[in-house]
């Protein structure tokens, strides 16, 4: 009887982890916390009638109301009920409690509830440093490598016979050492969109980085990590090399025992085009702080722009030898976004007509799921936001006009939902860095009509991230409730601390909402990338106080 008994919770155990469906805590909420002004819900999939906050250091109910519901959440198949706590706004740690149901992990309420985690996130970054050693400590440990990489990197393939040409720097793409342009471009675009949104609360942010006397703001210092490392990847033709890579993804090894060569791989027009964006955006962002780089900059986002001109036709680079990441993708985008760049920079008429013509071409749609390879929001928002003249004012009438559709078909998709999710039931691989890029779409629309949904939605896309998700887990290691432990990492399994590297966002259930799997092997779901951490580093910085 007891061997049949243990025998059928082992299958029960076995369904749930081949289902993916953890028996996980019913009520689901951010497990980092909320902010006091905003609104407050929690899913709870589990029947119940009312729920009451508990106040952590002495157990008192400081909140009580009933719960609404039940509603079918379509992509989990649950029930489920909310409790809306939003008039709750006593700073301090609670937990939800549910009668009969149970109590939800401890979160806080206040205004500093994500500057914690914020700088968390920027962690990650740093922890991302190629050709240099990096150390830092996250609770109690110490995560560090030494210099790796420092032979970057090989020109064999890329037309320069057996040289070696200097290519060191960088942040490493993701669980993988490599280094690919195409995904600099979205990362280093929403980085500096961050910065010209929330500069002023960020400037505050002291963050976790060795001294330096450079006079940067911390996170324009390492936002300058990636781009010093980017002006290596122009050829003195203004191509720009489309990556740096082993030829084959590598071993679960420290970076600098690496022992395979990286080489350099041709250049590819998408990757030209980001380099002019992204050079373009850091002239005119770096131009207080540090206007020789910002020269650099900008001569070098001309250089390239030139070489763009020149050579009109979508070039894909030819990664024949290579089976490490592709980022393979058309550069319509990103000439969009280029052109929009280094209008901004420069004002120069031709920019402003090449952006012009291609945003109409575009249909001048804002997307609500965006990533590297759709990276014309980025363009449009410079445009939209500039305070250059000579903008065309009915292409500026219909971005306004799509912008605001977006964000209210975003707003009203996390309305559908049950957890509130701002991309519905779309699912694919770095969703969840797709959900935490609509952020910068919401926010875009809430400068221009400054409705609290906008900002209430943008929230949503960060407490699902942290908590308010089927699983009841934070999706960033080293934050908020039972994070992943196991992200597909080469770094953190070669560590092999008790925990892996902090302030990293996974990817996240990729096909159905039911399938994310902590689990190391998947890299399809569990593995970290820097396009998804600087969305997520977006949508935190948005509530980072002043
Ligand atoms: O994020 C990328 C995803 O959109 C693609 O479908 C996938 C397959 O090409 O690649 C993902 O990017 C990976 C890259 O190719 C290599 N480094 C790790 C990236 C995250 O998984
Ligand atoms: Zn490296």
């Amino acid at each position: 009887m007891k061997a049949i008994f243990q025998k059928s919770l082992i299958i029960l155990a076995l369904g749930c982890a081949v289902s993916g469906l953890a028996a996980t805590n019913p009520i689901r909420l951010d497990t980092v916390g909320y902010l006091p002004e905003l609104p407050k819900v929690a899913s709870i999939a589990a029947g119940c009638t009312n729920f009451q906050i508990i106040r952590a250091s002495d157990g008192k109910i400081i909140f009580s109301g009933p719960t609404s519901g039940a509603k079918l959440n379509a992509d989990t198949g649950e029930n489920l009920f909310a409790a809306d706590f939003s008039a709750c706004r006593e700073p301090g740690i609670f937990q939800l409690e549910v009668p009969g149901v149970g109590r939800s992990p401890r979160f806080e309420i206040g205004t500093n509830a994500f500057t914690e985690a914020y700088r968390t996130t920027l962690l990650g970054m740093y922890l991302w440093r190629c050709g240099t050693a990096v150390s830092a400590t996250f609770g109690g440990k110490t995560f560090a490598h030494a210099a790796c990489h420092t032979n970057d990197a090989w020109l064999d393939f890329a037309g320069g016979g057996h040289t070696n040409r200097a290519a060191n720097g960088g942040w490493h793409d993701a669980g993988d050492y490599n280094k690919y342009v195409v995904n600099a471009g979205v990362s280093v675009g929403v980085m500096l969109r961050a910065w010209e949104d929330f500069g002023g609360a960020l400037a505050k942010v002291k963050l976790q980085l060795p001294p330096s006397r450079d006079g940067l703001p911390d996170f324009l210092r390492e936002v300058k990590w990636e781009l010093d490392w980017l002006l290596t990847m122009q050829a003195p033709d203004g191509s720009v090399f489309h990556k740096v890579s082993t030829v084959k993804f590598g071993a679960f090894i420290l970076p600098e025992e690496e022992p395979a060569p990286r080489y350099f791989v041709p250049w590819g027009s998408a990757a030209t085009a980001d380099f002019v964006a992204m050079t373009a955006m850091a002239a005119r962002n770096f131009q207080k702080y540090d206007p020789a780089f910002a020269t650099q900059c900008l001569q070098a986002a001309q250089k390239s722009y030139q070489f763009l001109m020149a050579n009109p036709e979508n070039h894909p680079a030819d990664q024949s030898e290579f089976s490490t990441g592709t980022y393979a993708v058309r550069d319509r985008d990103a000439r969009l976004w280029a052109a929009a760049e280094l209008w901004a920079a420069t004002g120069d008429a031709e920019c402003l007509h090449d952006f012009e013509t291609r945003a109409k071409q575009a249909g001048s749609q804002i997307d609500a799921g965006w990533d590297y390879g759709n990276v014309k929001n980025l363009g449009e928002l410079t445009y939209l936001f500039s305070t250059r003249s000579g903008r065309d004012p009915n292409l500026l009438a219909t971005l306004r006009r799509n912008l605001l559709a977006t964000a209210d078909a975003i707003v009203a998709t996390a309305a559908a939902h049950g957890y509130a999710r701002p991309l519905g039931n779309r699912y694919s691989w770095g969703g969840n860095g797709t959900v935490a890029r609509q952020t910068v779409v919401l926010h875009a629309a809430e400068k221009l009509s400054p409705q609290p949904a906008y900002r209430a939605t943008a929230l949503d896309a960060v407490h699902y991230l942290l908590g308010r998700n089927s699983y009841g887990r934070s999706f960033v290691t080293g934050i908020g409730f039972e994070p992943p432990l196991h992200p597909h990492d080469r770094l953190s399994a070669a560590l092999n601390l008790d925990g892996p590297c902090p302030g990293r966002l996974v990817g996240g259930p990729r096909q159905r909402a039911t399938d994310w799997v902590d689990l190391e092997s998947d890299y399809t779901r569990n593995e970290i990338a820097v396009n998804w951490n600087t969305a997520l580093i977006y949508a935190l910085a948005e509530f980072v106080p002043e």
